[in-house]
């Protein structure tokens, strides 16, 4: 009876969110809505995924007449726009493919005649709005050769839906409800949090449901990978570049630790979750010889212009580094910029980057501490 019960006790991500809502007696469901329209974004999402590969040859994704096929990240962007605007829960969305903050159009913002109804009857509860930060298709290059890529996001809520600025998204990572991504590899996995905990889910395609199948995520406080481009060593600081010669060639006598870098950053930090380790996107430091656009120091010998360092940090704050950051945080792992707690960066534009360390708690913790020598040292 046990497996019987298994079998059909089907936990949906659906009924899984409304369960969660149910610790909220006070909460209107305008949640759980939103929520569901980020999981419809999924599902279409991972269709035209895996159509991709056939769309060339049989114009799938264009029109019949030869309509340029839309690149997979746009229709991903599109859909999602869609979906988070329709859904009636949100006021601003920032968007990975978007160079501006999307400000929803105020009658889209919230179901007013139920608001109305709301007001006068309980005029304390605050009429949620969100804001949703996303990446709709993170990895798309890699698409033509059929690595798995991934749509990543991060929820806030809006302080007053009324009066929406920038400023309601350039918070720190500390104040999102709730994140997650979604994977579309050999299966689609959508890994979510909501503050209490991971739990991840796979989309059964027969039922067009997704089913919890790891619930209750944990990452191992060590593990025995790290994740890293080492095609940038050449441009690592020291901390970073001592803490992977350490991976390599252990002092204590441990084995070294395998190398594993898919170049995608969601299936990188699911395999991360489950298995453990450490993802690292270092801050690298290019001093090119050429002109730059934007130079961040300028070094002057006898007041001629001898070099200009630009540094490219990698890992977008908004749609990136929080979402993962709060998952990591929530499996018992945790994430570091070089200089602070991932989630404590308060981003002072929307696609501003940074650094980031993130994986199993003590092995960030051993990165952390080359970081804290480094400054002391100087
Ligand atoms: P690099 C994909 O383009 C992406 O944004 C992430 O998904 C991935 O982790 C990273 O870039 C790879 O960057 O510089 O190592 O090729």
């Amino acid at each position: 009876h046990a497996a019987e019960a298994q079998r059909t006790d089907l936990m949906t991500i659906t009924r899984h969110v409304l369960n969660e809502q149910g610790r909220h007696p006070e909460s209107r469901g305008d949640f759980t809505i939103l929520l569901s329209h980020i999981v419809l974004g999924c599902k279409f999402v991972a269709s035209a995924v895996n159509k991709a590969g056939l769309a060339k040859l049989i114009g799938l994704a264009g029109d019949t007449n030869g309509e340029e096929q839309k690149k997979l990240d746009v229709l991903s962007n599109e859909v999602f726009v869609k979906a988070l605007v329709s859904s009636g829960r949100t006021c601003v969305l920032v968007s990975e493919e978007n160079e501006e903050a999307i400000i929803v159009d105020a009658p889209l913002r919230g179901n007013h005649e139920f608001d109305k109804i709301m007001v006068t009857v309980s005029s304390h509860q605050k009429l949620h709005g969100y804001c949703v930060c996303f990446d709709p298709l993170d990895g798309s290059s890699n698409i033509d050769c059929g690595v798995s890529i991934g749509t990543i996001f991060g929820i806030y809520m809006i302080k007053d839906k009324d009066n929406v600025t920038l400023d309601d998204v350039l918070q720190p990572g500390t104040d999102m409800l709730a994140a997650g991504y979604c994977m579309y590899g050999s299966s689609c996995t959508l890994v979510l949090s909501t503050g209490n905990g991971v739990n991840g889910f796979t989309l059964d395609p027969s039922l067009g449901e997704f089913i919890l199948t790891h619930p209750n995520i944990k990452i191992p406080n060590r593990g025995k990978i790290y994740s890293v481009n080492e095609g940038n060593a050449k441009n690592w600081d020291a901390p970073t570049a001592k803490f992977v010669e350490k991976c390599k060639f252990p002092q204590d006598g441990s084995p070294s630790k395998s190398l594993r870098y898919i170049g995608s950053m969601v299936a990188d930090v699911h395999r991360t979750l489950l298995y453990g380790g450490i993802f690292l996107y270092p801050a690298d430091q290019k001093s090119p010889n050429g002109k730059l656009r934007y130079a961040d120091a300028t070094l002057n010998c006898k007041g001629r212009v001898i070099a200009e360092v630009r540094y490219m940090w990698h890992g977008s704050v908004l749609y990136e580094v929080f979402p993962m950051s709060f998952l990591m945080e929530q499996a018992g792992g945790q994430a570091f910029t070089g200089k602070q707690r991932a989630l404590e960066l308060v981003p002072r534009k929307i696609h501003d980057r940074s650094p980031i360390f993130l994986g199993s708690y003590d092995d960030v913790e051993d990165i952390k501490a080359l970081y804290a020598s480094e400054s002391i040292i100087g």
